[in-house]
């Protein structure tokens, strides 16, 4: 039996662990949970919020991605999370940025674009909302000043933005992520584990 078991759909914020379980060499299974369908009483009792990513550990059950990224990274001693110095502080905190802000913002736009149906009222707030995400990614390109978000070798941080920025097909209008940033989510997507990862999936890139 498998070490590991995760519970994902494909695209969502879960990508981010399934490619760090592929980069560490872990043995597991996955799960598919259908977004948008009702969740089973098994989902339910493993994530009351009915979310994913869950990990099962050793029977043991694990949520939020950033937490399962950094414990993963830390207990298979992956240089996605180096062990200490700038490039882990870093790490740290762009990990964080994207699991926090990018992703409240985006999935702030898709309870509401999913939610409002009168399109006078959703329409203004999406358009604010699509500004606010344009804004955060324009932060993101502001501040790299390096091959990949935290130094010359990809990061935990790398991956989950790399996610992330393929969301943009999905909000209208769509961000215009920076050169920058491009660069980096193109490096990412060819790294063996992600592009494993982006397969099994079936996850089409858009950059
Ligand atoms: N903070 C949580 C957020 C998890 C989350 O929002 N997951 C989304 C996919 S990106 C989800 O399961 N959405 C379906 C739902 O909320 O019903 C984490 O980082 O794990």
């Amino acid at each position: 039996m498998s070490k590991y078991k995760l519970y994902y759909s494909p695209l969502t914020c879960s990508m981010a662990v399934h490619a760090v379980l592929n980069a560490v060499n872990a043995e597991f299974e996955l799960v598919r949970i259908e977004r948008g369908t009702k969740r089973s009483a098994e989902h339910l009792q493993l994530n009351p919020l009915g979310q994913v990513p869950v990990l099962i550990e050793d029977g043991v059950v694990l949520r939020e991605s950033a937490a399962i990224m950094i414990h993963l990274l830390e207990k298979f001693k992956h240089p996605l999370l180096p062990p200490s110095g700038d490039s882990r502080r870093k790490t740290l905190q762009w990990l964080l940025f994207f699991n926090s802000s990018m992703h409240q913002a985006h999935a702030a736009y898709f309870l509401t674009a999913r939610n409002i149906e009168d399109a006078k009222i959703a329409e203004p707030v999406l358009n604010l909302m699509a500004k606010r995400i344009q804004k955060l990614w324009e932060y993101v390109e502001d501040e790299i000043n390096s091959e990949f978000l935290c130094g010359d070798s990809p990061s935990a941080a790398d991956i989950l933005m790399t996610v992330i920025a393929n969301w943009a097909q999905a909000i209208n209008p769509s961000p215009v992520t920076g050169e920058k940033v491009k660069a980096i989510c193109s490096k990412v997507i060819k790294l063996p584990y992600f592009a494993k990862t982006l397969e099994t999936e079936g996850v089409i890139y858009k950059l």
